[in-house]
């Protein structure tokens, strides 16, 4: 990849205009606020910038089950909880579901096959990263995978592709949906414990069969600041990309880790946020870019738009431009405002370093670089065993509880070490 590399940008000025509803905290309207400061900025004079392909329900059927899809198509108040959508759910139905879906996750399907053909090296597209919707369910405000759906793209043409997740919350609906197999390798950083949302990604789920030790989980506590999570960031995914040798990089950006956010509990700044995503980028693989959380609003497209000034290389002014939204900016606007909240951040240098040690036995007991054959021309063939596994899940689904009790138990340390 040149020093300066090929940057696609996504967006789809109607995916700002839905609504989840007045008390909801998921605001798509805060993609508009991005994309008008990323304009303001000038940064689409830096990349190529698409308004993006929308997924059909075929698109969305490699992941998801058929009658997930129809439902999804022609939502009736009646089925809505058999899907966990609906009033009372944290996935409401609102006007336009359909088309919202399409349109967030058609951008990542077309940030994936632009990177397939080399037509980019980083694509951006900060309407998706939805991570918890599951294959025959939505969850945490999202309702279709859009990134299961990208990876399986990208699995066309890479043989490993790495799944980085920085949103504060797990990604369990990535981990999930690869967590037999090798190919991907999933690492996720979140709040853990105090019953946070979704509940799932304690150090000890590792994946299974040939998936085990392919998902890693980085479950941090309360106030992280910017130095600590970069101090556990760094050199995770130094050695997650050495061991595992990925051809292909997607990295989902939630900017609910950021200090001040009305969901979150972490103290990041959007530097040290942008440090993680800088971090990545140097290691010049072809790399999707993507949302996911962030309720601070005016925060997340401070974040995503200095993000974004990263990935193309340029230095943006502390200065807000002025521009449509720019009062959201005020009193200061900056682009980095103080941040910093009154939660102390629980992370002691002692738990740091106990967590660094166990994903470390993890990371070792990897086979470095599993392989798989690739074919000259290729083809769906290539995704043939996940296919299959997802198949036979299919047909016990009542039978698939994914860690039962018992399984964790094993886990458990006698100390509680890293409660
Ligand atoms: F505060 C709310 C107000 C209205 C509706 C929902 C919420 C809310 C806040 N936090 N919902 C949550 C989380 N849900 C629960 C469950 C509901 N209880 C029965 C337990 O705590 C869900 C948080 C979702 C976070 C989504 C995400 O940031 O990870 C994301 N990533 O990509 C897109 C979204
Ligand atoms: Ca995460």
């Amino acid at each position: 990849m040149a020093s300066k590399p090929v940057v696609a940008y996504f967006h789809d000025e109607d995916v700002a205009n839905f609504h989840y509803g007045q008390r909801h905290p998921m605001k798509p309207h805060r993609l508009a606020l991005t994309h008008s400061l990323v304009l303001n900025y000038g940064l689409h004079e830096k990349m190529q910038v698409y308004r993006p392909y929308r997924a059909t329900a075929d698109d969305i059927g490699m992941f998801h089950s058929k009658d997930y899809v129809r439902y999804l198509q022609r939502p009736t108040l009646k089925d809505g909880s058999k899907f966990l959508i609906g009033t009372g759910h944290d996935c409401p139905l609102f006007e336009g579901l359909f088309d919202f879906c399409s349109m967030y996750t058609g951008a990542s399907l077309e940030g994936a096959r632009k990177l397939n053909h080399k037509q980019c090296d980083i694509a951006i597209n900060w309407s998706g990263g939805l991570h918890h919707a599951k294959k025959f369910e939505a969850s945490g405000f999202c309702y279709v995978n859009d990134i299961v759906i990208a990876i399986l793209e990208l699995l066309k043409y890479h043989p490993r592709v790495l799944y980085i997740d920085i949103d504060i919350h797990h990604g369990d609906g990535v981990e999930e949906a690869f967590f037999t197999t090798d190919r991907v390798m999933t690492v996720s950083f979140h709040k853990f414990g105090d019953q946070f949302f979704p509940g799932t990604g304690n150090i000890f789920e590792i994946g299974e069969g040939r998936g085990k030790y392919y998902s890693v989980n980085v479950p941090l506590k309360n106030g992280i600041d910017g130095d600590t999570y970069l101090r556990i960031f760094k050199p995770t995914m130094t050695k997650v990309i050495e061991r595992y040798q990925p051809s292909a990089i997607v990295l989902q950006c939630g900017a609910d880790s950021l200090g001040l956010d009305r969901l979150g509990c972490f103290n990041m700044t959007i530097e040290s946020h942008g440090a993680c995503v800088d971090f990545i980028k140097s290691f010049n693989l072809p790399t999707l870019i993507l949302g996911g959380g962030g309720y601070t609003i005016r925060n997340v497209a401070r974040c995503w738009t200095y993000e974004t000034g990263l990935l193309v290389g340029a230095e943006l002014s502390n200065e807000i431009p002025f521009g449509e939204y720019f009062p959201f900016f005020g009193p200061d606007f900056s682009l980095h405002p103080d941040m910093s909240t009154s939660f102390e951040n629980e992370n002691t240098k002692e738990y740091v370093d106990r967590l660094l040690a166990q994903i470390d036995l993890h990371l070792k007991q990897i086979e470095a670089v599993p392989s798989v054959m690739m074919q000259e021309i290729p083809s769906d063939g290539l995704l043939h065993d996940l296919i299959h596994a997802r198949k036979e899940e299919e047909k016990d689904k009542n039978a698939d509880e994914r860690f039962p009790q018992s399984e964790r138990d094993k886990h458990i340390k006698p100390d509680n070490e890293f409660e």
